[in-house]
C-alpha cells in the first residue's frame, strides 16, 4: 500500500494535512492497511470547512459585536414555576395528558466522554454514593417509570414514553451492556432506543488533524450538536413517527435532579403552541459555567459560558438581577414537526463553534429556527445540579456535592408532606438549619455544602415510590425519623440512628 500511488497524498495534501502520513514509513503493512483504510473514510475538505467556519464565528471582534447584539428574554414569553403559580397545574395536567397519550419521547444527550469527572465509562453510569447507590441512569430510568405509571393511573389508559439515549461510539457498548445487565431498570425494551452519534478528528488551532498515534487519528465525539445528524442517519424521526410521538423532551445526562419529561414544562410549552422551548434557572453569578438563553439580532440563542465577554456577563438590571440571567439548563423541548424539518432541513446550516475539546455545533443552536418560542424559568435547588468533576476540596460540582443537593430535594419533600427529622437526642431537627448553611448559596450559585460542616440530612426517596414529591403523605405525615432515611418501593427504612 503505496499512499502516493493510490492518491492518498495528494488528497491530504491538497486537504493541508499531509503531516499525517509522517509516521508512515515506521508502520507494519497491517497497520499501513488499517490507517489509510480510516483517511480515506475522511471527508478533510468537509472538516476543513468546519474548521474554517468555527474560527470565522468565534473571532475576536466578531465576540465584541455579539454583546452588543444580546438582548434579554422578554416577559411574555416566559413561564416560571414562582411567579406563574396558579397556572401550573393546569400546565401539569395537559403534560400528563399528553404523556398518557403516548405522545411524549425523551431524549437524552449521553455521548460526552466525562473527560472532567474523570472516568473511563459513561458519566450516566457514575454513582454518586447515595445510600442505595443508584446511577445517574437508574434515577432517570425509574423518574420515566413513574411517570408513566403516573399517567396511566390519572386517564386510566396504557401508555409508553419511549427513551432515546444518544451515546458516542466510545460509549455505544458499554451503555447498552449496562441497561441490559440491569433490565432497563423495569422499563420495556422496546421503548429505551440506543443511537450514535458522529465522531469527528481533533483538530489543533492551526487546523491540523491530531494524531492520537503514529498510525492512528484522535477522535472525538461531534459534540452534543452531533443530535440533529445522529437522529437523521439512524432513522429515529421515522421511528418517532411510526410512534405517534408529538412532543420531545431533551436533557443532558449529567443532572442529577432532572425532571424528564416534566409534564408542567411539557404541558406549558404545548398550551402556549410552541414549537421549541428551553428550560432555564436564574444565573445569580457572572462566571458561572452555564450558557444564557436571550436574543441575539432577533432571534432566540443560548450564548455560552466561553462566547461572552466578562462585562456583559456582569451587566446588572435596575433591581440588581443580572441581565442575561436566563441560565441554560440544558432542557429543551420541541415539537416533532420541528424537529424533523431540523433534522431534514436546518442542520446544514449550523454555525460551528469553537471547544477546547472539539469543533461541534451545539444543541441549542437550532432555537432560531423556531416559530414560536418559550422559556420556562425553575427552581434551581429542585431541578438543576450537574455532575461535572472529580471530588476534591472546593471543586464544584462533585460527586459528593451532587449528592448532596439529591438529598437536600428529598429531605424538603419530607418536611413539605410533613414528616420531621430528630436528632440522637430526639430533638426536632429545624426545617431551616440556625446557621443558615443547608441549601444556602454560595457566590457562584452552588449550593453552600461543604464537608463536615453542614452535611444534609441523609434521605433518598426512590423514584419509584415518588416523581416530584408527589403521594408522600401516607408515608410520612406527622412521622418522626431519624437519619439516615430511605423510602423505596419496599417501604421506608431508618438505616442508622445516626445521619452522618
Ligand atoms: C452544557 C451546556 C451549557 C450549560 C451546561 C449546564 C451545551 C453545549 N452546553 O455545558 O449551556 O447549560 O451544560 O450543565 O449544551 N454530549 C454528547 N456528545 C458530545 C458532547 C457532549 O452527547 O460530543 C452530552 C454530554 O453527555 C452531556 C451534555 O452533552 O450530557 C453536556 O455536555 P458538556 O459537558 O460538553 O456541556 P457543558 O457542561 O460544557
Amino acid at each position: 500500500m503505496d499512499p502516493n500511488a493510490s492518491g492518498l497524498a495528494a488528497r491530504l495534501a491538497e486537504a493541508g494535512q499531509s503531516h499525517l502520513l509522517q509516521f508512515w514509513k515506521e508502520l507494519s503493512p497491517e497497520e499501513q492497511g488499517d490507517f489509510a483504510l480510516d483517511l480515506q473514510n475522511m471527508d478533510f475538505q468537509e472538516i476543513n470547512g468546519f474548521f474554517r467556519r468555527a474560527m470565522e464565528a468565534s473571532g475576536g471582534s466578531k465576540q465584541e459585536k455579539m454583546d452588543g447584539r444580546m438582548e434579554p428574554v422578554p416577559r411574555e414569553v416566559l413561564g416560571s414555576v414562582t411567579r406563574d403559580r396558579e397556572s401550573l397545574k393546569g400546565w401539569e395536567e395537559e403534560g400528563l395528558r399528553c404523556i398518557s397519550q403516548s405522545k411524549v419521547a425523551v431524549l437524552l444527550l449521553a455521548g460526552g466522554q466525562g473527560t472532567r469527572l474523570g472516568v473511563s465509562y459513561p458519566k450516566g453510569m457514575y454513582d454518586v454514593g447515595l445510600p442505595s447507590h443508584k446511577t445517574l441512569f437508574q434515577i432517570q430510568a425509574e423518574r420515566i417509570w413513574k411517570l408513566q405509571q403516573l399517567a396511566e393511573q390519572k386517564h386510566s389508559i396504557k401508555c409508553c414514553l419511549p427513551w432515546y439515549i444518544m451515546t458516542s461510539g466510545r460509549t455505544m457498548a458499554s451503555t447498552k451492556e449496562y441497561f441490559s445487565r440491569h433490565n432497563y431498570f423495569g422499563l420495556e425494551k422496546n421503548n429505551v432506543i440506543f443511537f450514535q452519534q458522529g465522531m469527528l478528528p481533533a483538530m489543533d488551532y492551526n487546523g491540523k488533524v491530531i494524531l492520537e498515534n503514529k498510525g492512528k487519528l484522535s477522535m472525538a465525539p461531534d459534540g452534543n450538536g452531533g443530535l440533529y445528524r445522529a437522529l437523521g442517519n439512524q432513522g429515529i424521526p421515522e421511528d418517532m413517527q411510526r410512534r405517534g410521538i408529538e412532543f420531545i423532551h431533551v436533557y443532558c445526562v449529567d443532572n442529577i435532579l432532572v425532571k424528564v419529561a416534566d409534564p408542567s414544562f411539557i404541558g406549558f410549552c404545548v398550551k402556549k403552541g410552541a414549537d421549541c422551548g428551553a428550560k432555564v434557572v436564574e444565573k445569580t453569578n457572572p462566571t458561572e459555567a452555564v450558557g444564557v438563553v436571550c436574543k441575539v439580532d432577533g432571534l432566540y440563542q443560548v450564548v455560552e459560558y466561553s462566547e461572552i465577554t466578562l462585562a456583559t456577563a456582569e451587566k446588572r438590571s435596575a433591581d440588581g438581577h443580572l441581565t442575561f440571567n436566563a441560565g441554560n439548563v440544558a432542557n429543551h423541548f420541541f415539537s416533532f414537526s420541528f424537529l424533523r424539518d431540523i433534522v431534514q432541513k436546518y442542520e446544514p446550516e449550523l454555525q460551528h463553534h469553537v471547544a477546547q475539546k472539539k469543533i461541534p455545533h451545539f444543541v441549542f443552536d437550532i432555537f432560531q429556527f423556531a416559530k414560536t418560542f418559550v422559556v420556562y424559568e425553575v427552581l434551581r435547588e429542585d431541578e438543576f445540579y450537574p455532575l461535572k468533576n472529580a471530588d476534591s476540596q472546593d471543586a464544584k460540582d462533585t460527586p459528593t456535592t451532587a449528592r448532596h443537593a439529591l438529598m437536600s430535594l428529598h429531605r424538603r419533600w419530607l418536611l413539605n408532606a410533613g414528616g420531621h427529622f430528630i436528632d440522637e437526642n430526639g430533638r426536632h431537627v429545624p426545617a431551616i438549619p440556625r446557621d443558615g448553611s443547608a441549601d444556602s448559596f454560595t457566590d457562584d450559585g452552588n449550593r453552600n455544602l461543604k464537608d463536615g460542616t453542614d452535611l444534609p440530612i441523609k434521605c433518598e426517596i426512590s423514584p419509584l415510590v415518588s416523581y416530584g414529591g408527589e403521594g408522600l403523605e401516607e408515608l410520612v405525615k406527622g412521622r418522626e425519623f431519624h437519619p439516615t432515611l430511605t423510602i423505596d418501593e419496599h417501604g421506608v427504612h431508618e438505616l442508622v440512628k445516626n445521619g452522618v
